[in-house]
């Protein structure tokens, strides 16, 4: 395989979830068509292929029902292969959805004994995160809904939820981890609906919660598109809000079910956004946490292709990157973009508030035809993006 600058270093933090390369190619009309992987294979893999962080569910590398002996010789074979490959795992979660227990939910059920043992679990979970230095603890609810949604008021959904992490950030503080929490919306799938159904539901809940710092979002490209959204513009917002913990990057078409294809393989033009967008090259300031792919190979590949795929999406991220580069300091593009200057409404537009500046304001002439009249040149701006895209400069 040749090199180039586009090969991923572990200075890119990019990072694959045990559940993503390692995944079998399971779908609801088929079994698994390649072979499990034990862990410590996946981290020495990612290290070879230039990865910077694997993330994991508790059980992806503890099955579940395994002995404290079993466990504790698990996690120390998984920690020697961390060292030995110069891995690190930047983010951990629980699996709230495999086990037959968690049918109906976990942290919104409405048995108690299932609430109860949803934070046992995670507990649990969250303590062998911390073990394995994770620094972020992602909340994916993907149980957390409905088919037959007479079964409880959604108003206590939302309630149980909220008590849930409540629950945990207070847990987190009393034993002194460092550890900030990342909430995940997908609006379906495996449930007809899924409560909190997308980033800014998750935005709106977060600034409900006893301990709002600590805890923020993990937005996945696959699940805003399946709600039919703009991933760029509800990461934005994220953004904005100081709340983009953490990210989930990967490939969907709309109106399908949850695909989690290589990044980049689906609309081209909304990655490009959004790396544009996380490096900040047109000059916000940038993303600087992790950037997993949460995602996994076609099931026409073998152990190969899985490691094709993986290659494939670091390799789009960074190539993303360069043409984003070149997009923002292309003259062109600056000119079409630049900021909309006037000497009279800017001062008067960012004064604060007060009768002097609303008589002001409300008496400054703007001529409504000759504003409407100019022409925006977006559809330029739009070619030469494509052109960035298409390599034709
Ligand atoms: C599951 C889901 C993902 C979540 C993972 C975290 S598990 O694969 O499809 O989107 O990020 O629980
Ligand atoms: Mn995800
Ligand atoms: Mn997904």
């Amino acid at each position: 395989m040749t090199s180039d600058a586009f090969d991923p270093t572990p200075a890119d933090r990019f990072s694959f979830g045990l559940w993503t390369v390692g995944n079998p190619g399971r779908d609801p009309f088929g079994g698994p068509v390649r072979a499990t992987q034990d862990p410590c294979r996946i981290v020495k893999k990612l290290g070879e292929i230039g990865a910077w962080g694997v993330n994991l569910h508790d059980e992806d590398l503890i099955p579940f029902g395994s002995s404290a002996a079993e466990r504790d010789r698990i996690v120390g074979d998984f920690k020697k292969a961390l060292e030995d490959n110069g891995v690190v795992v930047p983010m951990a979660t629980t699996n709230l959805f495999s086990q037959p227990i968690f049918r109906d939910g976990a942290f919104t059920a409405n048995d108690p004994k299932v609430r109860a043992f949803a934070l046992q679990k995670t507990m649990t979970a969250i303590e062998l995160g911390v073990e394995l230095g994770a620094q972020t603890y992602v909340f994916w609810g993907g149980r957390e809904g409905t088919e037959a949604d007479a079964c409880r008021d959604p108003q206590e959904a939302t309630k149980r939820f909220r008590h849930a992490i409540d629950y945990l950030t207070c847990f987190c503080e009393d034993k002194g981890y460092d550890l900030r929490f990342a909430l995940e919306a997908k609006p379906n799938e495996p449930r007809g609906d899924i409560y909190l159904a997308t980033t800014g539901h998750m935005l709106a809940f977060i600034a409900t919660l006893d301990k709002p710092e600590r805890v923020g979002v993990n937005p996945e490209v696959a699940h805003e598109s399946m709600a039919g959204l703009s991933m760029t513009h509800n990461v934005a917002q994220a953004m904005e809000a100081g709340k983009l913990f953490h990210i989930d990057l990967n490939g969907q078409r709309i109106g399908r079910y949850d695909q989690d294809l290589r990044f980049g393989s689906e609309d081209l033009k909304q990655a490009f956004l959004l790396v544009r967008l996380l490096e900040g090259t047109a000059g916000n300031d940038p993303y600087s946490g992790p950037l997993h792919f949460d995602a996994h190979a076609y099931r026409t590949e073998d152990d190969a292709g899985v490691w094709d795929f993986a290659r494939g999406c670091m390799r789009t991220y960074k190539l993303l990157v360069a043409r984003a580069q070149a997009f923002d300091a292309d003259s062109e593009v600056r000119d079409i973009i630049a900021d909309v200057t006037d000497p009279v409404l800017d001062p008067l537009l960012s004064a604060p508030y007060s009768p002097e500046t609303v008589a002001a304001l409300r008496g400054a002439a703007i001529d409504v035809k000759a504003v409407a009249q100019i022409g925006l040149r977006y559809e330029r701006l739009d070619q030469l993006m494509v052109e960035y895209l298409m390599g034709a400069r």
